[in-house]
């Protein structure tokens, strides 16, 4: 049995070596800002429509919020927004979230019709004593504030989930993602989802923005359609606050882009932030975390992509992912670029 002696020693190299390996990680004592960083290829051109706020020292909730409309209205963009990739019902359903610095939120689930979820769930923090909205009664709210109720099907998206209509077995998979160790199951849960796969051609999806401004104030935004042909009603974790995204303006702020179970599950984005807290850069916050969804259930782990991205409040920011292929852009007054994400395989 060890005593107490012995305890208090091995509990003090421990945490020695625990300081050494955070602080060999941390980054220079200067604070970066403005800067703005979005999760995938499109960020940059996001990022372009956030920086023009954050140069004029405009708030970075503002600034969150208008660079993530880019791919919301991108008909190209078949992930986010307008033209998105519908449910197995041939509906377009988008999750979305915001979350400023003091802590305030808002968000929607499963919300069709409307060409700009971030705006909406931006009215449900500020204009309704409630932070998520849901269904029919997001888009009521919606409505009620004025947005524009549109058909969100574009005629290449109707015709991608035609094609996976001839193939695809119209029944609902539990647990697909752990199915995939399978090679038999394998085929159908492409199928049902491609973007499972890394590198697929839907592996291109949620956009999450972060970004701090002059002011040192931090926001983060999170949107999607979410899964390509996910059952309907299905909600992914861009919406969940702590999920796919999660602001700590103590701290620093996170989003997540991938599979929204796994995401869910380890209550991603908060785990991030909290690790940052914990004096982890935001590099090996995220690596850390991606290392729990790993760890529990690695053979699955391989089929599937998760990613973070992070940014604390010094400006320092840093990504990773299970798989090769995650992007993010980052933008500040003296870079404006695309940064392949490191990945554990
Ligand atoms: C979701 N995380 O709905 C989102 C979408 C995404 O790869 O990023 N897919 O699960």
């Amino acid at each position: 049995m060890l005593n107490r002696r012995k305890f208090i020693q091995i509990s003090a190299l421990s945490s020695s070596f625990l300081s050494f390996q955070k602080k060999s990680w941390a980054g220079s004592g200067a604070i970066t800002k403005p800067i703005v960083i979005s999760t995938w290829d499109f960020g940059k051109q996001s990022n372009v429509e956030a920086w023009k706020i954050l140069e004029k020292n405009g708030s970075a909730l503002d600034a969150v919020e208008a660079g993530v409309k880019i791919p919301e209205a991108d008909p190209n963009i078949q992930t986010v927004g307008y033209g998105g990739l519908p449910d197995r019902d041939g509906r377009v359903t988008l999750d979305s979230c915001i979350m400023d610095h003091l802590g305030n939120c808002g968000s929607v689930m499963c919300l069709e019709h409307i060409m700009h979820p971030i705006s909406v769930a931006r009215m449900v923090m500020e204009k309704t004593p409630h932070i998520i909205l849901a269904g029919d009664g997001a888009l009521q709210f919606a409505l009620s504030q004025g947005f524009e109720k549109i058909n969100l099907l574009t005629p290449e998206s109707e015709r991608a989930w035609k094609e996976w209509l001839k193939s695809s077995k119209y029944e609902p998979k539990m647990n697909i993602e752990n199915e995939l160790n399978d090679k038999k199951a394998a085929s159908s849960a492409e199928t049902m989802a491609p973007l499972y796969l890394a590198g697929g051609p839907y592996n291109h999806d949620t956009i999450g923005m972060l970004a701090l401004d002059a002011s040192g104030n931090l926001s983060g935004a999170c949107t999607t359609s979410g899964l390509a042909f996910k059952m309907h009603g299905r909600v992914g974790d861009s919406p969940v606050i702590g999920a796919g995204l999660y602001v700590d303006n103590e701290v620093g702020a996170a989003t997540s882009t991938g599979v929204g179970e796994e995401v869910i599950r380890s209550v991603g984005s908060h785990l991030v932030v909290e690790l940052m807290r914990q004096g982890y850069s935001p590099e090996l916050a995220c690596k850390k975390t991606v290392e729990r969804i790993v760890n529990r259930n690695p053979a699955s782990a391989k089929s599937i992509q998760v990613g973070f991205l992070a940014l604390n409040r010094k400006g320092e920011y840093g990504a990773y992912a299970i798989q090769k292929g995650f992007t993010y852009a980052v933008r500040s007054s003296k870079l404006e670029t695309l940064i392949p994400g490191k990945s554990i395989l």
